[in-house]
């Protein structure tokens, strides 16, 4: 079976640097993959190059490109949606314009997911205001449940990953369970003690807590910030914005999610639909949590414990979501959102993830879902 997936704001920065990932097999592997690009109009025309380009770079796996500006068309019986085209922030905007606009987007494009998508479909919203983009559309899109919805903010997770092994001179990817909590937005909390750990050299897993014992001022201050304005100081130094980092984190994300699941021991940041009230946070809300991934799902690692400073932390993350709701709430006019809370056995597939969950074969999972 093929994977039908619907890639939004296809002829944008991420777009040209994610294709190449959907495309090539990284993240599903050797299952067939026809792509369907969906632009504004203005820049259907540029989409037709970059097809030529798809068609050149000879992907085994790559059936089909379709180009088109009807949500309608690159939903239907999509299996996987990656919204990365929205309305950017124009200068002098003020935020609230900005989620307005992306209200009416999101709403379209939830209210087509919703007449046209697989019922299984998987939806990672990447484009801004990402977590109240992602609330917009599975408040629109009723027929799919929410757990079938994430917005991404494994971006962040990357970044405080980075700032960390920076800090103690090891490498990137030896540090582990940073947690990003909240909002995509400089109100984000970037955790790296609550979880975090290092793998050592000798394969041993150091608390974060441990090694940064006598550096808590720089993690309870600079990395904070730091990984807050990460986006800001790729703009400065690069003059565009982050583009590379951010198709590599989506596609690690979906493959994650939908393919490998987390590792024993590991979790990731995904902002999720809260319908659990997860850590106190108000339920009703996109929110990003650590997150474990197994058959296709995520669920929100629960039980860590939280000190005063990061609940307060919460707070403010929280807060900012809470206000960006209501500004949404202002043209949707439905208080509160009319969410459902997630229903698994609506999930027709699940019998047959956890078939695959135990053979860490992707194809299998996929074979088994499509
Ligand atoms: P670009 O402006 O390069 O590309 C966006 C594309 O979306 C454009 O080609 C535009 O024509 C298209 N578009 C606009 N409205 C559309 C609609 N209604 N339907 C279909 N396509 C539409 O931006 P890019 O650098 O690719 O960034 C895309 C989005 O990702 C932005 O909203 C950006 O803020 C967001 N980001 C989110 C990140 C995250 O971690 N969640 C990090 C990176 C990035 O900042």
């Amino acid at each position: 079976m093929t994977i039908k997936v619907a890639l939004s704001g296809a002829a944008g920065n991420i777009g040209y640097a994610l294709l190449p990932l959907i495309s090539s097999g990284y993240i599903f592997g050797s299952k067939a993959v026809e792509l369907r690009l969906l632009e504004i109009p203005e820049a259907i025309g540029s989409l037709a190059g970059t097809k030529m380009e798809l068609v050149d770079c000879s992907f085994p796996c790559l059936t089909d490109v379709v180009i088109t500006s009807d949500p309608l068309v690159a939903f239907n019986n999509a299996d996987v949606i990656i919204l990365v085209g929205g309305m950017p922030r124009r200068k002098g905007m003020a935020r609230k314009d900005l989620i307005q606009a992306n209200t009416k987007i999101f709403s379209s494009m939830g209210r087509a997911i919703d007449e046209v998508a697989s019922s299984d479909v998987k939806v990672l919203v990447v484009a801004n205001p990402a977590n109240t983009n992602c609330l917009v559309a599975l408040t629109e899109a009723s027929r799919i449940p929410t757990k079938n919805f994430c917005a991404l903010s494994y971006l962040d997770h990357q970044r405080a990953k980075g700032q960390i092994a920076k800090r103690l001179g090891v490498p990137t990817n030896s540090i582990k369970n940073v947690t990003i909590w909240g909002n995509h937005s400089e109100s984000q909390y970037p955790d790296a003690l609550s979880c975090g750990y290092c793998v050592d050299k000798d394969g041993k897993n150091v608390p974060l807590s441990d090694l940064l014992a006598d550096d808590k001022g720089w993690a309870n201050n600079e990395f904070i910030t730091s990984v807050q304005n990460r986006g800001k100081a790729v703009i400065e130094a690069r003059g565009l914005s982050s583009a590379l980092s951010a198709a590599q984190a989506t596609a690690d994300c979906l493959k994650i999610w939908l393919v490998t699941g987390t590792k024993a021991g590991e979790i990731i940041s995904m902002a999720v639909y809260n319908d659990q009230g997860y850590y106190g946070v108000r339920d009703g809300i996109v929110f990003s949590f650590p997150c474990e991934c197994r058959n296709g799902e995520w669920f929100v690692k629960e039980g860590l414990q939280l000190s005063e400073f990061s609940k307060n932390k919460l707070n403010i993350t929280e807060e900012e979501l809470l206000e960006e709701m209501a500004a949404a709430q202002e043209l949707i006019g439905s208080s509160p959102m009319k969410i459902r809370s997630v229903s698994m056995s609506t999930c027709s597939s699940v019998a047959s993830l956890a078939t695959a969950a135990t053979e860490s074969d992707m194809s299998v999972y996929l074979t088994s879902r499509m």
